[in-house]
């Protein structure tokens, strides 16, 4: 008993132990790799491929790369959808797992061999994982472009760091975790009155409070507290995809909170103002430029409007983690591929009249460019573009990130046998 660590009082609940901590993790054991998983797919969304996935050179870090698919619509929505909202909801819980395991991250000495040191080295890349991808997460969503580093390259490393941490945490604790959610009975402690709770007797974990003060909250209690917490977060998130009276309540993902009006009230992502993209460029005298081998072609806007105008209702999916469905009309790429004399398409290029960005030009597939519900939008929801939203041409797709629907068109190219 000696050289028993003297316990602060902080760590002296009685809620404190082995199943508490298990039952939080096991809800992080699923949730946490949705999350990961998510955010790789998003890497992918972007065309490794391409050379347009930030960061773009991971060495041999790098996911195998496919073809980014065009169905369900709704792909994208949905997997950056899952990364930012799961991401948000799941910190409460991590800061309840955090919370409960305290005693473990300072317990001193704080290297007893190698074995220990390993495990050491694992928790710091864990926790600080964790924490350093939900802040610079959290920061990318809030604002804009505060880092002093490229956010997507410390994302991505970052993700890597933290993995490394999950994997080895996994493979020593699981056991343990399963062992405590098997051995105690998951109603009994639920039932447990905050009078009657104790720590268990036989917590051998050094998570349990070996001096503990009288309960001030039942383990149900405070479960319901994280839980709620989680739920909370996912309220004031949800605004973000259902648009609509909830909108207003979308208070953590705030970014660009500008609208357009009528047919194009919804999010604007950056003005044609903050692109620079004038007046003087989206007139009159705007011609769309298609390309392909040898051909170009210039089309004015009255042009387009005489070819067949096909109407889809597409979102926009944004790596920020907003999302909206419209309704656009406008030409299909492959009846601009058509007008340029190519059918075969491998790749295509669009082009943004935007002078400077990561994304004033974006490479497509093929079978991305040539999809029957690819456009090149001139109207939203039966009115013309508004300038913020791209006039007088942006590019809708299915299943794209937001960030790849490129307003202000300037040029379609493509690249194929026939070019
Ligand atoms: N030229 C250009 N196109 C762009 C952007 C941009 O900054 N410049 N932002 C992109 C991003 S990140 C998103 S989410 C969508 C948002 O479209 P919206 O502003 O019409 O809602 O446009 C995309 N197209
Ligand atoms: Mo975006």
């Amino acid at each position: 008993m000696g050289t028993r660590m003297q316990r602060l009082p902080t760590f002296r609940s009685p809620i404190r132990g082995v199943w508490f901590t298990s039952v939080l993790a096991s809800v992080l054991l699923i949730v946490l790799p949705i999350v990961t998983i998510t955010g790789f797919i998003s890497w992918a969304a972007y065309g490794p491929q391409f050379g347009q996935s930030m960061p773009g050179d991971v060495g041999w870090l790098r996911i195998p790369s496919f073809d980014w698919p065009t169905e369900p619509v709704w792909l994208y929505r949905l997997t950056q959808g899952l990364h930012v909202g799961l991401g948000l909801v799941m910190v409460p819980i991590v800061l309840a797992k955090l919370w409960s395991v305290i005693p473990k991250l300072i317990e001193t000495p704080p290297v007893r061999s190698v074995a220990h040191l390993l495990e050491r080295i694992s928790l710091l890349a864990l926790v600080g994982g964790i924490l350093f991808e939900i802040i610079t997460g959290v920061l990318n969503i809030q604002y804009d472009y505060i880092f002093g580093f490229s956010f997507y390259t410390a994302h991505y490393w970052g993700a890597w760091v933290f993995i490394a941490g999950f994997v080895a945490h996994v493979v020593l604790k699981f056991p343990t975790m399963v062992t405590a959610l098997r051995t105690r009975p998951f109603l009994e402690l639920m039932r447990i009155r905050v009078a009657d709770t104790v720590p268990d007797a036989d917590d051998e974990s050094g998570l349990a409070a070996t001096d503990p003060t009288p309960a001030t909250i039942s383990r149900r209690g405070a479960l319901t507290l994280v839980g709620g917490s989680a739920l909370f977060v996912a309220v004031l998130s949800v605004g973000q995809t259902t648009g609509g009276v909830l909108r207003s309540t979308a208070i953590l993902l705030p970014r660009g909170r500008s609208y357009g009006n009528g047919p194009n009230d919804f999010q604007i992502n950056r003005t044609a103002q903050s692109a620079g993209v004038t007046d003087a460029q989206t007139g009159d005298a705007w011609r769309l430029t298609v390309l392909a081998g040898g051909t170009e072609v210039m089309l004015s806007r009255a042009q387009l409007e005489q070819m067949d105008m096909h109407t889809v209702e597409l979102p926009i999916s944004c790596v920020e983690g907003w999302s909206t469905v419209q309704t656009w009309t406008g030409v299909r790429l492959r009846d601009l591929a058509a007008v340029a004399g190519i059918d075969a398409v491998d790749t295509g290029e669009v082009r943004s009249l935007e002078p400077v960005g990561s994304f004033n030009r974006v490479t497509f597939g093929g079978h991305q460019m040539m999809h029957p519900d690819s456009l090149l939008a001139l109207r939203v929801n039966g009115a013309d573009l508004s300038l913020d939203h791209g006039y007088p041409a942006r590019i809708m797709m299915p299943a794209i990130p937001g960030v790849h629907a490129t307003k202000w068109i300037e040029s379609v190219e493509f690249f194929g046998e026939n070019a």
